[in-house]
């Protein structure tokens, strides 16, 4: 079939606000995007990973003899191997470090034991199934609570000596840190007086983020060069070169690190993998490009895992609804090494976010963090740094607090939110929150979803016995990461570049440090430069991803791209302006306070009639600059932003319950999000479709689980269920604008927003429709199959 051209009609100047098709589409919809899989080199081998079928076992011999002797296999290497090279163990973003392969024994099920490789990628798989394995079990640690029993089994020998690390001291060799933040004794005096109190236990269970392309990697080392070209699908692309170079030793610019389109990324393709390490060294001691991609069994075992947060929160409050203190245990449960992604200073992540849009007083959490017999991960699935399960606490929580109070829940909320005026405002838990409208967004949503008409109905169906639910939740989140006076990684500060170019015909390509896998850069920041420099939009290339070219930044993740990024690309376009000025004066003969920029155009001041174009200023850049002012007119610009934006949103949900089978379905959603100044509407609604879906699998279908020996309960997608368009609810969407005060366009992230958000909404909907049964909190995932025994316990009758 013929593959037609797509519509690329000059769509001019199209800047903030403007809802224009993404850009990038036109070559995703014809597939001719180019993924990591799309890549062949010349001579390329391929790789395969041999795992362990044990969660927690001594190595006692790996024989390679049988893999070596089938056709194609080229060479096997093991942890031994990797010794040699100095590449057993690597640092994790985390402060811990992490086996590249199993050394000495496995850690968890799946981990990976051995590489192989191969002249193709059957014989690579044949010769990882040909590895023999001798193993001797040890007991296994799957309950975090459980963890730091003194008769607990000690998981780490490498630092089981060691009573302290990269967080501070250590109680257990399963212990890896405790953070606290807050007043600890002011927040129990004010408990204490408190006249009424809820205490509740949650869990947030560990998900897994699940992109449909799953991670892989090509080392590529040119023995001629010395050079090594990484392709890597990487959120992080200039980290990861960094990473590399100190790891491996190889000068920074002799390596090029190259993120490819990249089939969503949902903070699983932030961290460095084992298999990314042993493609690379397979390429250098090989001499060959090796190219491994991971299967989803591999994807959903092994790599980043999100959530297992373990919380206990207690809440005080006045007996007419005001929230006076707050105090939160949580017990982080990281698998069996401490590589979650987060920004060194914060190592549970920004989840001191948990007092949300409520302004309480009085605040302390602590977080515990404990090793087990899992993978290791607690990535920031698609949430800014643990803000996610912040998020579900306090809103899951607020509704246990307003039915202790027998209070409706959206007025407990209207009585608590920070007010308008209190902004910037400093939060009990240190962060300065840079502006909302919390009343107004809730009251949008509220009449937009025909609230108080939905509470007539559920009580005539509850007096008739048939079970309605209605679920709010009015999020803040924390996104941005971030000002580099706190926010760094591996002491890599957090601010982000970007480069604008545009050329003498008024053409421009602009790149950043981000690296966009679907949410819209080529587009998004296209429209910022659009309206910054009034430049057709279609004249605007946007690349990122390449170190080679693109200026230093660390990545898309954290809903982080936006507030850095989108911030640096507004004022390198700024800059540019500033310059393009100086022209435009010498073009129009008058001094440079003499012009204005009117209309996206440069004009002399109150002479409408009298103007140039950036088009014509470009032109002129490069063909008739002002004499003594350097031509050209490219720029770099790096923006470290002065803080971190809070985006903000109310979601509410309806759902019916079947009684006889326990089926909650979704009847209505409706989400109101503030992200401040919007770019680009229709991809902003985009991503909350995206962000709500996810939410809904969370809430309703999802849970990597394991039995007591650790065996993987999710290792497919007939396991582990992702929403299709058949379960996924019709989302109703909106939005109110407050723009960020600090942010040069007022723009804060939306990106993570509705997977934030939501989950407290569908279990809060769901516990409104069975609280008159007692029922005060259910874990998620909320299965057909708990709901059905939490109905039979309480002796409902189909
Ligand atoms: N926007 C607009 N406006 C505003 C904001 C925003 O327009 N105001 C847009 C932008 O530009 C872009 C988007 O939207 O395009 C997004 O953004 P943000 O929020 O800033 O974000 P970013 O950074 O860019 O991104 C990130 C995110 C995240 S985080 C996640 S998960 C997810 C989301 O993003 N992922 C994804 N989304 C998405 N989509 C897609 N398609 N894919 C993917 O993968 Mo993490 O941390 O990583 O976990």
């Amino acid at each position: 079939m013929a593959v037609q051209t797509p519509n690329l009609e000059p769509k001019g100047i199209q800047g903030l606000g403007k809802a224009i098709k993404r850009k990038e589409d036109a070559r995703f919809i014809v597939g001719k995007g180019n993924y990591l899989d799309d890549i062949n080199l010349p001579g390329m081998l391929y790789m395969a990973l041999v795992h362990s079928p044990y969660a927690h076992a001594k190595i006692l011999n790996i024989d390679t003899s049988e893999a070596l002797k089938i056709p194609g296999v080229k060479a096997v290497i093991t942890a031994k191997d990797l010794a040699a090279a100095g590449l057993s163990w690597i640092p994790t973003l985390a402060g811990d470090k992490q086996m590249v392969l199993a050394d000495g024994k496995v850690l968890y099920q799946h981990q990976e034991v051995a590489a192989v490789y191969a002249e193709t990628r059957q014989a690579a798989a044949d010769g990882a199934a040909a590895v023999q394995v001798e193993y001797e079990p040890l007991p296994v640690v799957v309950d975090p609570y459980k963890a730091t029993a003194p008769d607990a089994p000690v998981l780490r020998e490498d630092i089981k000596d060691q009573m302290s690390g990269a967080h501070g001291p250590r109680r257990h060799p399963n212990h890896i840190w405790t953070w606290e933040v807050g007043s600890k004794d002011e927040t129990e005096k004010a408990l204490a007086q408190s006249e009424v109190r809820i205490k509740q236990h949650m869990v947030y269970p560990r998900s897994h983020p699940a992109p449909l392309e799953p991670c892989g990697c090509i080392g590529d080392m040119n023995r001629a060069t010395g050079r090594l070209t990484v392709y890597m699908t990487t959120q992080a692309p200039h980290a990861i070169r960094t990473v590399l170079s100190l790891v491996t030793k190889i000068p920074e610019n002799n390596i090029r690190v190259i993120s490819p389109d990249i089939g969503g990324g949902f903070g699983n393709k932030v961290p460095v993998y084992p298999g990314y390490v042993c493609a690379i060294v397979g390429s250098i001691v090989l001499g060959a490009p090796v190219k491994w991609v991971e299967t989803r069994t591999e994807n959903l075992t092994t790599t980043g895992f999100a959530r297992d947060f373990h919380m206990d929160i207690e809440i005080g409050a006045t007996k007419d609804g005001r929230v006076t203190a707050m105090k939160v245990y949580t017990l982080a449960d990281h698998g069996a090494f401490d590589a979650a992604a987060d920004p060194s200073k914060y190592p549970a992540g920004l989840f001191s976010i948990c007092t949300g849009s409520y302004d309480f007083q009085k605040a302390y959490a602590q977080v515990e963090a404990v090793y087990t017999n899992k993978a290791p991960g607690g990535v920031a699935y698609r949430c800014s740094f643990r803000v996610t399960e912040a998020s579900y606490l306090i809103e899951r929580s607020m509704d246990v607090l307003a039915h202790e109070l027998k209070m409706d829940p959206a007025e407990l909320r209207l009585k608590n939110f920070i007010q308008p005026h209190q902004f910037p405002y400093p939060s009990a838990l240190g962060w300065t929150y840079d502006s909302g409208d919390y009343e107004k967004t809730l009251k949008v949503a509220l009449e937009r979803i025909g609230y108080h008409e939905l509470r007539k109905e559920q009580a005539e169906k509850r007096a008739r016995g048939e079970l309605m639910g209605i679920g709010i939740s009015t999020f803040t989140e924390i996104v941005g990461a971030g000002p580099s006076k706190d926010f760094d990684i591996l002491g890599i500060k957090m601010f982000d570049g970007a480069e604008i170019r545009v050329h003498p015909t008024g053409s421009a390509i602009v790149r950043a440090g981000t690296r966009h896998q679907g949410q819209g850069h080529e587009t998004t920041w296209a429209q910022i430069v659009s309206e910054e420099l009034g430049l057709d939009v279609d004249k605007i290339i946007v690349e990122e991803g390449d170190t080679d070219t693109a200026p230093y930044g660390l990545g898309t993740y954290a809903s982080r791209s936006t507030p850095t990024a989108g911030g640096a690309m507004a004022l390198a376009a700024r800059r540019i302006r500033e310059k393009a000025k100086k022209i435009a004066a010498h073009l129009l003969e008058v001094g440079e306070n003499d012009v204005e920029w009117v209309d996206k155009k440069f004009q002399v001041k109150g002479v409408p009639g009298k103007s140039v174009t950036m088009n014509e200023v470009a032109f002129a850049a490069y063909t008739n600059p002002p004499p003594g002012l350097e031509p050209g007119l490219e720029t770099t610009y790096y923006y470290d932003p002065p803080n971190l934006t809070f985006p903000h949103g109310a979601y509410v949900c309806v759902v019916d319950i079947d009684k006889g089978t326990g089926e909650v379905k979704v009847r209505r959603f409706v989400a109101i999000d503030d992200c401040g100044t919007i770019i680009n509407p229709m991809i902003v609604e985009g991503q909350v479709h995206g962000g709500l879906t996810e939410g809904f699998a969370m809430a309703f279908m999802q849970e990597i689980a394991f039995d007591e020996q650790g065996n993987h309960l999710a290792s497919n997608f007939t396991d582990y269920l992702l929403p299709t368009a058949l379960e996924t609810p019709k989302w109703e969407t909106g939005h109110t604008v407050t723009p960020s005060p600090h942010h040069p366009i007022g723009a804060k992230g939306v990106g993570e927003s509705p997977t934030v958000g939501s989950p407290a909404a569908f279990v809060n909907a769901v516990v409104d429709a069975l609280a008159h049964l007692g029922v005060r909190h259910i874990d998620m995932p909320i299965t057909r199959e708990k709901v059905w025994r939490v109905l039979r316990s309480a002796g409902i009758d189909a």
